[in-house]
């Protein structure tokens, strides 16, 4: 089952990826993506191997963004894959054919093409802009997101769309009434002054959430 809460982690002011992680899971997370730019692959592996046993803790999934080797190396739950990195099919060769494999899209052209592959979702963004990821595709907005699951049903392709990008809470609603399946989130949360507060609000706005 793929949650409907994709956090994202961060490293904040004064705070790394593994405490941000643990205050998440703390307040209700059950699915993390491990989203690290600019370190050593040693420091990714390192960072990787904390991070999966605070999920271990507390019972949630991990998934590693870009890095299908280090995945593989820790026993993460599954990989997220963006538009530039390795294909799901070598990345489905590499991890075998239980690990859960996302990948993202911008346009209903890359679901179309993404929905042919042995992956699990479709991370579709960007929702609206956002300071916490460089190089941003086309802000989509509800409108755009909206249009490509509209291209979905008529094409008969059935795959979790989860939205990311610059998400709040109020935002959410509107994206699962659309037929987005979830929410990927990072600065909402790893900002946020309550993260229980702001975990619980959002997962109101979602179907089947646990509180
Ligand atoms: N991909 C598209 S937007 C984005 C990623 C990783 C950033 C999401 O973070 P935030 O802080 O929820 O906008
Ligand atoms: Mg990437």
């Amino acid at each position: 089952m793929i949650s409907r809460l994709h956090y994202i982690s961060q490293e904040t002011d004064g705070k790394s990826h593994v405490q941000n992680i643990e205050e998440a899971c703390k307040a209700g997370v059950d699915w993390v993506q491990l989203r690290i730019k600019n370190k050593t692959d040693d420091e990714i592996l390192e960072i990787a191997t904390l991070a999966k046993e605070v999920c271990k803790k507390y019972k949630a999934k991990l998934i590693i963004n870009d890095h299908v080797h280090i995945a593989k190396k820790v026993k993460a739950n599954g990989v997220h894959l963006g538009l530039t990195d390795m294909h799901p099919k070598e990345a489905r060769e590499i991890l075998g054919d239980r690990p859960i494999i996302g990948a993202t899209a911008n346009t209903w052209e890359d679901v179309e093409r993404l929905a042919m592959e042995q992956i699990d979702y479709i991370g579709l963004g960007p929702f609206r802009e956002t300071d916490t990821k460089s190089n941003l595709s086309p802000v989509l907005g509800l409108k755009g997101i909206s249009a490509i699951l509209n291209q979905m049903i008529i094409h008969d392709i059935f795959m979790p769309i989860i939205a990311i990008g610059g998400i709040q809470t109020e935002d959410v609603f509107d994206l699962q009434l659309s037929g987005c399946h979830g929410v990927a989130i990072a600065s909402l949360i790893n900002y946020a002054d309550n993260k229980k507060e702001t975990v619980n609000d959002i997962k109101y706005c979602l179907p089947d959430a646990e509180f």
